[in-house]
């Protein structure tokens, strides 16, 4: 096009071709190239002016946009005579724009963020996506503070009884009664229920007493009841290996509590050795094989329908032989009403003592926290049938319901080892006393 309208016009202005040279021809529009870069640069700024000039220049494609680094904009100094018509580009910059890029100093607040461009502003902008913001680490959560979420919604349906009971109320019978119904119904136990009352009562009877107060006795109350029982697992080396049974109704976490148990003891430095006593589920032996890898724990497995009986004798023998410190035995999950199980449980027990007479040392037992009153009971048979010695309570961590474990412990007097507040390997605490009661009551720790 260039060409054809020069050869038309050449006579016309010939006479410009003496007056003024034009200047060589490919050194002149070179600049344009050159000069796209900062409209680029330019119409990522929202610039109005910018926006409305840029249409005027020859549009570069966009792959010569992107390539050209800032910095050779200002090395490209010989942009021809007519730099001063582009001047613009320089010139319409925004210095604040031009800091946002830059990290923001130390002490000094960042830029805040740009709204977004609507369809109609007549300029659209291309620029890179916000940099996600780092994800934040996950915070620690304490396994006292998981315990209190795990226990909120007993606690807070405990609490706000409480507080609807004992706002400007005076303390007579008729209030002690209610009260002791709210911890009957939160799963305390009879026993537990009245001797609370009887303590709220003691030289505050046809007083006002506040909510505050109450939780306070609660929860003092609760912690003597649980103080008793929140001991240590005592493994009793002279007698290698120390033989722990876990026994439990179905889902209760025997087999985690298992695996936990085991990462504590061999990161303790002792020796585990696991028997895959549920015989009844491949996923079982699987399950257990799993934890023995990740606790670096021999695990004794047989063939699914094996005898249980059988196969803890013969773990027995191998956890002599390897010199283990701790056999631990998992079982096949059980519901306590199902004699004909049960009964084999009680195998288990007569064929290790024939090894060992006291053999298993511990049994304990798992108990779900989420489970109610029906815990009492499994506690109960559990017991009888196989000499439960121990216990530990799952989940916590869940939706649970704690009280029952203060009844059980009023009632059975057996020392509660552990509580499981996840399904992680180290999810397995030691239980406190004090954190336990507190979750329950609602106070705060101190
Ligand atoms: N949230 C939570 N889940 C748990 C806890 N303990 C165990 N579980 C989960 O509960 C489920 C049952 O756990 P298991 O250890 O298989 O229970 P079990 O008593 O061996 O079950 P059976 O062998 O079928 O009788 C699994 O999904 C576990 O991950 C705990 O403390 N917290
Ligand atoms: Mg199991």
């Amino acid at each position: 096009m260039a060409t054809a309208d020069t050869e038309e016009t050449d006579g016309d202005f010939a006479f410009l071709e003496t007056a003024e040279p034009l200047p060589e021809t490919p050194a002149d529009f070179s600049f344009l190239e050159e000069r796209v870069e900062p409209v680029e640069t330019a119409t990522r700024e929202p610039s109005p002016e910018a926006d409305a000039l840029a249409p005027e220049v020859e549009p570069a494609g966009e792959e010569d946009h992107v390539g050209i680094e800032p910095a050779e904009v200002g090395e490209e100094d010989d942009l021809g005579e007519d730099e001063a018509d582009f001047s613009w580009l320089d010139a319409d910059l925004p210095p604040e724009e031009e800091e946002r890029s830059e990290p923001a100093a130390p002490g000094v607040p960042a830029a805040p963020p740009r709204a977004p461009v609507p369809d109609d502003a007549g300029f659209r902008l291309r620029e890179r996506p916000a940099a996600p913001a780092p994800a934040a680490p996950a915070p620690h959560v304490s396994w006292a503070e998981r315990l209190r979420q795990g226990l909120a919604r007993s606690s807070s349906q405990l609490s706000g009884s409480i507080t609807a009971l004992f706002t400007k109320r005076k303390l007579d019978e008729d209030t002690l009664q209610d009260f002791e119904d709210i911890l009957i119904q939160a799963d305390l136990g009879v026993e537990t229920a009245m001797r609370i009352t009887d303590r709220l009562s003691e030289g505050r009877f046809g007083k006002e007493v506040t909510g505050q107060e109450v939780r306070r006795i609660l929860a003092e109350e609760i912690e003597k009841t649980l103080t008793p029982v929140a001991q240590p697992l005592e493994l009793d080396l002279e007698k290698k290996p120390h033989v722990i049974l876990v026994v439990g109704v179905n889902g209760t976490g025997k087999t985690t509590t298992i695996g936990k148990l085991a990462a504590k003891l061999t990161r303790g430095g002792l020796k585990v050795t696991l028997c895959a006593g549920d015989t009844f589920r491949a996923a079982a032996v699987e399950q257990l094989k799993i934890w023995g890898e990740r606790t670096g724990s021999e695990v004794i497995a047989k063939q699914i329908g094996a005898d249980a009986a059988g196969l803890a004798f013969e773990a027995y023998d191998r956890a002599l032989e390897n010199d283990s410190d701790v056999l631990i035995i998992d079982t096949a999950g059980r519901l306590q009403n199902k004699a004909e199980l049960m009964a084999e449980l009680e195998k288990i027990n007569r064929v290790l003592a024939k090894r060992e007479p006291d053999a298993p040392h511990t049994v304990l037992q798992t108990l779900d926290a989420t489970t109610g009153q029906n815990a009492l009971s499994q506690v109960e048979i559990f017991r009888n049938v196989s000499g439960v010695n121990g216990l530990v309570m799952t989940k916590l961590d869940g939706t649970a319901r704690g009280g029952i474990l203060v009844a059980i412990a009023a009632k059975h007097r057996l020392p509660v080892y552990f509580v499981g507040v996840g399904e992680g390997i180290d999810d397995l605490e030691p239980f406190k006393a004090k954190d336990f009661a507190s979750a329950i009551a609602g106070t705060p720790l101190n």
